[in-house]
């Protein structure tokens, strides 16, 4: 058995080594001798996909061949991260590459960099998507991805002089080794123009004309899944001129709408916003938001009639759509205009369609994030959509009047289209069989409060799928070290059954399990420290524990929150020659929204901060904090395995889920959080001793804001290190410049026009949080018990695996079977 299994892997590392040598011959020209890195990385991506493509073709011709009920996840983000690891890994060719790579001489981390990441998303709704799709795969359930091929991803961030500076990110120069042009699978997406009517024999029919023309380009990426021959795909689309545009043109009007007509096509799958939880009504998004919609539903139905022939009534037994937050919901009036328009299905008929084929899932329940577009952007730009979204308000109002008679408001807080605007959510609601949160808390808020209004009418529609992480990237890939120590703990069964994770929770108990732990724990750090001197020049101490705050920049996730505490934390040893702490390295990594002021300013807060303390002495011997640049997928994979505490510190009501202290937790850090979002089920399953919980409760925020009933001042006054630390921001103690943080400042005692004084509730929480990092602190001076804790939360991480989200999602909304590969 096992020399069997010895020959099977050599001749496997042979033909893998000769197919690799024989790509750089052909496609490169190049030989082992003289092939530049990337002409490696590209030999070894072309063979690994040739392995891929081969099960795609099987995978398509079996979901064929069984009539598989098919989900299409709609998405304005995917952040896939890169590929080419968590291909092998996925194909169980670990082991193998790396042989063939250490027998070439090539280091395999070398051409794990080779590959540019595609920077696809903001953060966590992004990420989730990718997330998903890898366990969607993983579980064998037909699903495509639909997304927007952006030119330009997320902006890189550089930090200079303490500042944000954004670059573009170019991910595309070097080509996409993965993806494939479906030219065949082209089609129009139409803006602006105008309605025509005609009636022919009493009958009525729009035209719409005048429009200009977008070519909506699909370009493939296949979808490993673990341990499967399944493979999905995620299709992107890429805009470009129309042929036609290039046709001759007679008049100068002519001339001049063709000039148009390609700078828009060339444009809209331009680049992506860079705005994560905030809606700015920008034209060029709505655009986004059309194009990405139309295509796909246009491929949607072409793809079922190919299978299903013309009759669409069977829609909603085939297919289900998902989208993901609001940006994808014009495919709810988009359906609608294609079965009515193109397939000539009366109104009710398209409706009763549509009303069993679209789900919708809600990640935020912030008003600064929903969507609502000016009523004339749309009717301008989408003219046959906007008629139809009348429609259905004209329709859902009447509906509504007879149930509230005279209830203007309510009906207002409703309706589709009111004051002007066009409402996201309402359409995504109303248009929907399933409307989820992400958390079990976020649940409960859309249900008690964002969507209560639809909840009382419509109350079967609701659900809340806790969200999750593919285990796959975010521990066996991003952790080997202690991927190896739980396999020889508990075997490999964890790896298709993340929740047996929880086998390796008798080993907090196995004082030798621990110390490997410890261990690995410190080598991670090391790993990163290494990581940080090459890329930043910076030097930390894997001897100092690491605080890692890593997401977004956003006020409401309160990065403000941590770096006052470290300023008090400085102050009390400045002042106080006696005072010591437990060493601390506090890391922060965030990306601000461009236009985002006060995030950038809390940026530059957080570096200016990190330089003051270099600059003392007795402070730096206990406390730095340093800044991870342009936090990315492939940054995570290093930092969160090398993280000890995690900060989670969100308002409470605020952060609908979190991901990433799923992903924390499971590569054993503790976490530091409030009662919000994702947290509150962690703390649920690792109890209180295992999780630094602290803060005001979402029920007690909820009642401050409704009763306005806090002052940010009061505490101010009352406590003399918040007061130094607050009046540090306005003199020259941390810039030179004096008043650069007037603006924080001011926003947490006095508020912004109108709103009240730190709506975020910053110093309400300082002195819980204060509290809480000061047990930290002392806890960890214990490295056993502390161990032993981390290793609780890893043993409980597995229900977080995006394995047990997908399939929620499954039972409850999308019924898919999984493909059948016997034989
Ligand atoms: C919308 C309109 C115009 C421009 C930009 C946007 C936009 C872009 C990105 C709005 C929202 C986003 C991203 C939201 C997001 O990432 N939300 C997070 O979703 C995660 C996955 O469910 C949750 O875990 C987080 O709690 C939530 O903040």
């Amino acid at each position: 058995m096992q020399s069997n299994d010895t020959q099977e892997l050599y001749a496997e590392i042979e033909r893998i080594k000769q197919a690799i040598l024989g790509k750089l011959q052909r496609h490169h020209g190049a030989t082992l001798k003289d092939a530049t890195p990337f002409q490696l990385y590209r030999s070894i991506v072309s063979t690994v996909r040739d392995q891929i493509m081969a099960q795609l073709a099987d995978s398509r011709a079996r979901q064929k061949d069984q009539y598989s009920r098919k989900l299409y996840y709609l998405s304005v983000e995917f952040l896939l991260g890169r590929s080419l690891h968590a291909n092998i890994l996925n194909l169980l060719a670990t082991d193998a590459y790396q042989a063939v790579l250490t027998e070439l001489g090539i280091r395999m981390e070398d051409m794990l960099r080779e590959e540019s990441e595609p920077g696809l998303g903001n953060g966590g709704l992004g990420r989730l998507a990718a997330c998903f799709m890898d366990s969607l795969a993983t579980l064998r359930l037909p699903a495509m991805g639909c997304t927007i091929r952006y030119e330009y991803g997320l902006f890189r961030q550089r930090i200079i002089d303490g500042q944000q500076v954004e670059l573009p990110d170019n991910w595309l120069e070097f080509g996409n080794a993965w993806e494939m042009p479906a030219l065949e699978d082209s089609v129009e997406v139409h803006f602006g123009g105008r309605l025509e009517e005609e009636w022919t024999d009493g009958k009525l029919t729009l035209n719409h004309v005048e429009y200009k023309t977008v070519m909506a380009v699909p370009y493939d990426m296949p979808i490993t899944g673990y341990s499967t021959d399944m493979v999905n795909t995620l299709r992107m689309w890429r805009a470009r001129a129309p042929k036609s545009s290039e046709q001759p043109r007679f008049s100068p009007e002519l001339y001049a709408f063709a000039v148009e007509e390609r700078e828009l096509a060339e444009t809209i799958s331009g680049v992506l916003y860079p705005e994560d939880n905030n809606y700015e009504g920008k034209l060029l998004r709505l655009k986004q938001q059309y194009f990405l919609t139309s295509a796909t539903l246009q491929y949607i139905l072409a793809d079922f009639k190919r299978t299903y022939g013309n009759d669409l009534y069977d829609l909603p037994e085939k297919v289900v759509i998902h989208i993901n937050d609001t940006h994808p919901a014009m495919a709810i009036p988009e359906l609608m205009r294609l079965l009515m328009d193109q397939e000539g299905y009366g109104w009710d008929e398209a409706q009763a369609i549509i009303l069993r084929t679209v789900a919708y899932t809600n990640h935020t329940i912030m008003a600064e994030a929903l969507e609502k577009w000016p009523e004339e952007m749309v009717r301008i730009q989408l003219p046959r959509v906007y008629q139809i979204l009348e429609e259905i308000n004209r329709r859902f109002c009447d509906r509504l009047w007879n149930l509230y008679p005279g209830q203007w408001d309510r009906i207002a807080k409703l309706a589709i289209i009111a004051y002007n605007q066009v409402h996201m959510a309402n359409l995504a609601v109303w248009g929907s069989f399933s409307v989820n949160g992400v958390s079990q808390l976020h649940g409960e808020i859309l249900k008690r409060d964002t969507f209560h209004d639809f909840y009382r009418i419509m109350p079967e529609k609701f659900c809340a799928i806790t969200n999750g992480i593919t285990h796959r990237r975010w521990l066996m890939l991003a952790n080997p070290l202690l991927t190896a120590l739980v396999e020889d703990a508990i075997g490999d069964g964890w790896r298709e059954e993340p929740e047996r994770l929880i086998e390796l929770k008798r080993f907090k108990d196995d004082a030798a399990f621990v110390e490997k732990y410890g261990q690995i724990k410190r080598k991670n750090k090391e790993r990163l420290a290494r990581w940080f001197e090459r890329e930043q020049g910076v030097i930390i101490k894997p001897d100092f524990l690491f605080d890692v705050q890593a997401k977004r920049l956003h006020e409401y996730k309160r990065q403000l929150l941590n770096a006052l505490h470290i300023m008090v934390l400085y102050n009390r040893i400045a002042d106080d020659p006696e005072y010591e702490i437990t060493p601390r390295c506090f890391i922060f990594s965030a990306k601000a929204a461009p236009s985002y002021r006060r995030a950038k300013q809390i940026i530059r807060l957080i570096n200016a901060i990190g330089a003051m303390i270099e600059k003392h002495p007795r402070a730096r011997a206990m406390l730095q904090v340093v800044f991870l640049e342009n936090y990315s997928v492939s940054a995570a994979e290093i930092l969160i395995p090398a993280t000890e505490l995690s900060e989670q510190i969100s308002t409470a009501t605020k952060e609908a889920s979190g991901t990433g202290n799923m992903k924390f937790m499971m590569n054993g850090a503790l976490t530091i959080g409030t009662m919000d979002g994702a947290n509150v089920e962690m703390h649920d399953r690792v109890g209180s001793e295992n999780i630094y919980i602290f803060g005001a409760r979402a029920q007690e925020v909820e009642q401050i804001y409704a009763t306005q009933s806090y002052q940010s001042i009061n505490i101010f006054e009352r406590n003399q290190e918040i007061r130094k630390a607050l009046n540090q921001l306005l003199d020259r103690t941390v810039l030179p410049e004096q008043g650069a943080f007037q603006d924080i400042y001011h926003s947490l005692l006095f508020g912004d026009y109108g709103g009240m004084p730190d709506p975020f509730l910053v110093l309400k929480d300082f002195g819980s949080y204060s509290m809480a990092q000061q047990r930290v602190g002392s806890d960890y001076k214990n490295q056993k018990a502390w161990n032993k804790r981390a290793i609780v939360n890893t043993a409980m991480s597995g229900w977080f695996s995006s394995d047990r989200a997908i399939h929620e999602y499954n039972q409850l909304i999308w019924k898919l079977d999984p493909v059948d590969f016997e034989d």
